[in-house]
């Protein structure tokens, strides 16, 4: 078989092509069974990932031989969710296989970038919890650290989302549809995951579990490769495989359909990845699901150790288990059940094995979006795990009350159990009674953490709560996203270094106000800004001018986030342009995307609102280039790859308080953009390491909010005081973007001027203000490129290389 031999010297000299090269081509010939100036885009992207796939496979043998030799600690990350995106681009870069394959590409007359959009997108997550665990493996790989990530195959991943007439409407993403080059199916990796039944005793008084229903767990891996290190990192991806997929007697009755029983009920568990938890329908099968992935997983880790070392002695020191968010948390129970009834340890051995191998992520402050699990359900699906967590709640429970003697209203908060309705496990209180850390995403969010969802938790274990601040991968979200400003970067930086040591970028900072490096930050970010007006001119039919200012808000739509508010000033701009056309305007062009859970209504009429508004304020003659609003549909990581290096301003504008991080954020200004925010999550710790005066900050700090809720807050009072504000709620109110339907935005009327949960009403004013300091400065362009460059300076400390050096020095007790 031909070898690739990757790290050779790039840029070979067009025409004739270089050994590399050359050697690329056959390959990719011959994958493509055909020549490859007819290869149609998509076989070329095939025959290419399979080329490097090759590669990866023979540095995930040297890695996985080199990690079992070492006997080092491994360190594995359990997740519902990875957002991998794309991977050819990626694996081409790491393998520095980019120049060749290009060259390559170009000499047989075929476009680079249209063979690498031929991918799908792997879109196996929801948003940020889920995009982190993929920014974390590119760390995990590039910084050596032997690895795992353990997750499930869906078979559709997050929905495609499409716009009918203003409306978001759901479709299956079928990512596999012309099949996945990357898989390296594991066929000698199956375990069997039970559910249901019942528990028996044994003899010795041990407990056993006989599951009514088994499913097999077969692996199918993905390499993750490192960059600038031969190391890599893999994704471990379960999916379920009935264990008997015909039912033969069945079928030769002729009940078709019966016969395929056993096949569609394991076969179910890999369907779909679930928009959030917020639909009620298909809660058992989500339960399910996270089963599914923590028993499989901890199977495989207990096998590896066994296999390596003989016993489970020793599984504290080379074994970590990091949950991300409390999806997987059922790993605890199912660890405790290996451990006692399989592994035959005594109730203390094991539970010590389990709170030195454990620890945990919260992502969340909301109350609500914390998980917890009816206890009936559980128990019908989990009965040996159910009795585990009542056996760790007693133990629990005990200890407290001897810390804290009669403080019963402190033992029944902090029970695992909720007794307040029908009873429910709290799966956060599981993660944290079984993890040595617990860590939160910022330093506000860790912050708020201890004092307000898990007070009591941090009371009785004050050790074990920290903060690990998100981070994400320079090499996808800079270097290969944004490849005109990685060139100048590279030029000013003596290199491409950075990529690997992000803190090199603080350099740029005594040069942000040289003219002639803020002239090519300026020509890179238009060249982008280029790229994406055709992209919308494309899907949209609008043209958009690269010369406005690109005012960008992209995410999950939800009301915290407060797109909302964003839309507001649209409408309040789009008022005072009509009212004042001749004014000396600064040209904006206004874009969202995001997608909202399916079952999430008020998400969904603001995305219907944004619609309503573009259209009208499209299509007005007096505002003309003045303003323009765009919805991009289908908000992904490939689409996300476009939109941050082109954005100007980057738009984090969440109530203080409720966005426990962000990483949108980061990539905005690691691309150059300025961030108009709140003082929330991680955009603290940006602005502080930016300097504040390079950010336009405005609205209430999180004890501000607190306060105006504690005192009763009325978001009336702020419209009737506000006239530009009572503006733009009589016009969405009277129907002005909705002529045909004036009532269609009643409820979300109501619900701003009755409740305003996140308190839009309040910060109205002051993001007003702000956008108009935008304003100003975009007009002074020297003053806004070198603040730009000053934001670009200051996010070295925003590579999840930082993230995960943190975790493996304060969490999981690994070298990087
Ligand atoms: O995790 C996000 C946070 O909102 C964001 O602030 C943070 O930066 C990011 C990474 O730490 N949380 C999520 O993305 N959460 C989910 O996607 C989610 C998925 C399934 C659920 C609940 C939440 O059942």
């Amino acid at each position: 078989m031909m070898t690739l031999t990757p790290g050779a010297k790039r840029k070979t000299a067009a025409p004739k092509l270089g050994a590399v090269p050359a050697a690329l081509l056959k390959r990719i010939e011959r994958e493509a069974g055909s020549d490859a100036a007819q290869a149609a885009p998509a076989a070329w992207m095939r025959a290419v990932a399979k080329a490097c796939r090759g590669e990866l496979e023979e540095r995930l043998n040297e890695t996985m031989l080199a990690d079992r030799a070492s006997g080092a600690k491994r360190v594995h990350y359990l997740s519902m969710e990875f957002l991998m995106g794309r991977a050819l681009g990626n694996a081409l870069a790491a393998l520095e296989l980019d120049a060749p394959f290009a060259e390559v590409a170009r000499h047989a007359g075929v476009e680079p970038g249209e063979v690498l959009e031929r991918e799908h997108d792997a879109a196996l997550g929801n948003g940020g919890l889920g995009r982190l665990a993929a920014c974390f493996l590119d760390s995990l790989a590039t910084l050596g650290v032997p690895s795992f990530g353990y997750g499930l195959r869906y078979r559709y991943g997050m929905f495609a989302q499409r716009i009918q007439d203003g409306r978001q409407v759901e479709t299956p993403d079928d990512w596999q549809s012309l099949g996945d080059p990357w898989e390296v199916p594991r066929h000698e990796l199956r375990y069997e995951v039970g559910f249901g039944g019942h528990v028996t005793a044994e003899d010795g008084c041990g407990r056993r579990w006989e599951p009514a229903q088994i499913v097999h767990a077969d692996a199918v891996d993905f390499v993750v490769p490192g960059h600038d290190t031969r190391r890599v990192s893999v994704l471990r991806q379960w999916e379920a495989v009935a264990v008997r997929p015909l039912d033969y007697a069945a079928f030769s009755r002729g009940d078709h359909f019966g016969a395929a029983h056993d096949k569609v009920a394991a076969e179910s568990l890999n369907w779909v990845l679930y928009p959030d938890d917020s639909t009620p329908a298909g809660r058992e099968l989500r339960l399910k699901q996270e089963f599914f992935l923590v028993s499989a997983s901890l199977q495989d880790i207990l096998a590896r150790h066994v296999g390596e070392h003989g016993s489970l002695d020793g599984l504290g020191d080379k074994v970590s288990v990091h949950l991300n968010d409390t999806h997987p948390a059922l790993a605890v129970p199912e660890l405790m059940r290996l451990l006692l009834d399989e592994h035959g340890l005594p109730w203390d051995a094991a539970f010590a094995a389990c709170l030195r191998v454990m620890s945990y992520t919260n992502h969340t402050l909301m109350p609500e979006a914390l998980e917890t699990w009816p206890v009936r359900m559980f128990e019908a699906l989990l009965p040996r795990h159910l009795e585990i967590v009542y056996e760790i709640n007693r133990r629990f429970l005990a200890a407290v009350r001897l810390q804290f003697p009669g403080d019963e209203e402190l033992v029944k908060r902090v029970s695992l159990i909720d007794e307040s309705g029908e009873r429910r496990v709290k799966m956060a209180a599981l993660s944290i009674v079984a993890s040595h850390h617990i860590n939160g995403v910022s330093a506000l969010h860790s912050e708020l953490m201890v004092q307000t969802i898990f007070a009591d938790y941090a009371q009785i274990f004050p050790g074990r709560f920290c903060n690990v601040t998100n981070g994400v991968t320079p090499r996808r979200w800079l270097a290969q996203a944004n490849p005109t400003l990685s060139e100048v970067l590279d030029e000013r930086l003596d290199g491409n270094g950075w990529r690997t040591d992000l803190d090199r970028l603080a350099e740029l900072a005594p040069m942000a106000g040289d003219k002639s490096l803020q002239a090519e930050v300026r020509a890179a970010k238009l060249a982008n800004k280029e790229r994406l007006a055709a992209l919308v001119r494309r899907e949209l039919g609008i043209a958009i001018d690269p010369g406005s200012l690109f005012d960008v808000q992209v995410k999950r739509i939800h009301e915290y986030k407060r797109q909302l508010l964003n839309l507001l000033h649209v409408i309040a701009r789009y008022q005072a342009i009509v009212a004042n056309p001749s004014a000396n305007w600064v040209p904006r062009t206004v874009i969202f995307a995001g997608k909202a859970a399916s079952a999430y209504v008020a998400a969904k009429d603001i995305i219907h609102l944004i619609h309503d508004v573009a259209r009208v304020v499209n299509s007005d003659p007096r505002v003309g280039d003045k303003l323009k609003l765009v919805f991009l549909p289908n908000y992904g990581v490939s689409l996300a790859e476009t939109i941050m290096p082109a954005a100007n301003l980057s738009e984090q504008i969440s109530t203080a308080g409720t966005e426990a991080s962000g990483t949108g954020n980061m990539k905005f200004a690691l691309n150059g953009a300025l961030t108009i925010g709140t003082w929330d999550g991680a955009n603290i710790e940006m602005a502080e390491a930016v300097g504040r005066e390079h950010f336009f900050i405005f609205g209430l700090l999180t004890e501000q909010v607190a306060k105006l809720r504690e005192l009763g807050y009325d978001p009336r009072l702020y419209v009737e005081e506000n006239l530009q504000l009572k503006r733009v709620i009589d016009a969405i109110a009277r129907g002005d973007f909705s002529p045909g339907e004036p009532q269609r935005y009643r409820a979300l009327v109501k619900s701003l001027l009755e409740r305003d949960t996140y308190l839009l009403m309040a910060d109205f004013a002051g993001y007003v203000q702000a956008q108009g300091a935008v304003d100003r400065l975009y007009t002074d362009g020297a003053e806004w490129d070198r603040k730009a460059i000053l934001n670009i300076a200051g996010m070295g400390a925003f590579s999840s290389d930082r993230t995960i050096r943190d975790y493996a020095r304060n969490i999981w007790n690994v070298a990087t």
